[in-house]
């Protein structure tokens, strides 16, 4: 019988001391999240922490803490911690240069994630370098620095916050993010358990310069930044291809299986110009410089698709097709690649000399 009350006092204690616990856990969780502005981290500032009820709509939907910070001087981050935490940690890269403080894992903080994002340490649209010019600090920021202090100051945030670390850490990103993503397992392995690269941007160097190539092929002359090519022009140079090589993975489907294994002519587009095909030439053949091949070719297909080639190597008008053709060379001086006429890179497509 003493046996019996004993093991019922201790689980009604037990059961008391989980409520109180539960109940002591939510008041101190939204307590917790306006104190967090006075959190002192090394050579971070705290400029918001907000308690953001539950939505019923949009991405962000569990109630949660957000902390807006800024690391160093000037890495942007928004990080979500969930009312309902699972005890896990998620950061989500960005796309193209950043420059907004961005999060592709954001949603999972419906799952019960807390998740981080940032905008790399600088402020831009998603396709302007600018920002790099001379900036030695950003240039390593966007390179790879910024990622994972943001990841170790969002972690010491989390461990404050909920009183202990989270169990796991993930990171996912796709484009430039999948590129954060191979960086992050490359410099810093121990940031992350679980990271998944989505269509990775990794070898920025390798395709800036290959941008800058296509740039000086498809506007030979400086002062014109009209592009060369109309949708309608890509979309014939597609379909000539397509033609041409849809049949070599043995079904007609419309599908290249394998572009390294088509091999077509532009002489035959009969359609182009001269001068369009000389720039195609260039584009469909390896980017190289005296010591070798920078970065593979182009491969065949996919030139009239709106997302593809006029968005990303045709231009689509003269203000994206002049921005585009400064982006490589900002990212060429950062890696340091040694491309003739770019130790000293100044932005005018008259300055630069790829072979
Ligand atoms: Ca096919």
């Amino acid at each position: 019988m003493a046996t019996w009350k004993l093991l019922a006092g201790v689980v009604l204690a037990a059961a008391l001391s989980a409520g109180l616990a539960v109940r002591a856990a939510g008041q101190t969780q939204k307590q917790g999240c306006s104190s967090l502005s006075s959190l002192r981290l090394p050579d971070v500032r705290i400029s918001e922490a907000l308690a953001v009820p539950a939505a019923a709509s949009g991405q962000v939907r569990a109630a949660h803490c957000r902390v807006n910070g800024v690391i160093g001087t000037e890495i942007r981050f928004s990080l979500l911690l969930p009312d309902s935490w699972n005890g896990k940690f998620f950061m989500g890269g960005g796309g193209g240069f950043v420059g907004s403080i961005q999060n592709s894992a954001i949603t999972t903080v419906n799952q019960g994630y807390a998740t981080v994002g940032t905008d790399t340490g600088h402020e831009s649209s998603g396709t302007d370098a600018s920002w790099a010019y001379n900036n030695l600090e950003r240039q390593l920021n966007f390179g790879y620095l910024a990622v994972h202090r943001t990841a170790e100051v969002a972690k010491a945030i989390v461990a404050s916050y909920y009183s202990r670390p989270a169990s796991r850490n993930y990171f996912q990103g796709c484009s430039r993010g999948g590129g954060q993503a191979l960086m992050e397992a490359q410099r810093f392995p121990e940031d992350f358990d679980g990271i998944i690269a989505g269509a990775p941007a990794y070898d920025w160097t390798g395709f800036a310069a290959q941008m800058l190539r296509n740039m000086q092929a498809l506007f030979p002359d400086p002062k014109n930044l009209t592009p060369m090519f109309t949708p309608d022009a890509l979309k014939g140079v597609e379909s000539a291809i397509v033609a041409a090589c849809d049949i070599i993975d043995g079904v007609k489907d419309g599908i290249i299986d394998d572009p390294r294994q088509c091999r077509f002519d532009v002489d035959t587009l009969s359609s182009l110009t001269p001068a369009q095909k000389k720039a195609l030439k260039v584009i469909y053949a390896p980017t190289t410089n005296r010591e070798g091949e920078i970065h593979p070719a182009q491969p065949f297909g996919g030139e009239g698709q709106t997302a593809g080639w006029p968005t990303w190597i045709t231009g689509t008008q003269t203000p994206a097709a002049a921005g585009q053709a400064a982006q490589p060379a900002l990212c060429l001086r950062h890696r340091r690649v040694q491309v003739p006429g770019l130790q000293q890179p100044r932005l005018g497509l008259q300055h630069l000399r790829l072979q």
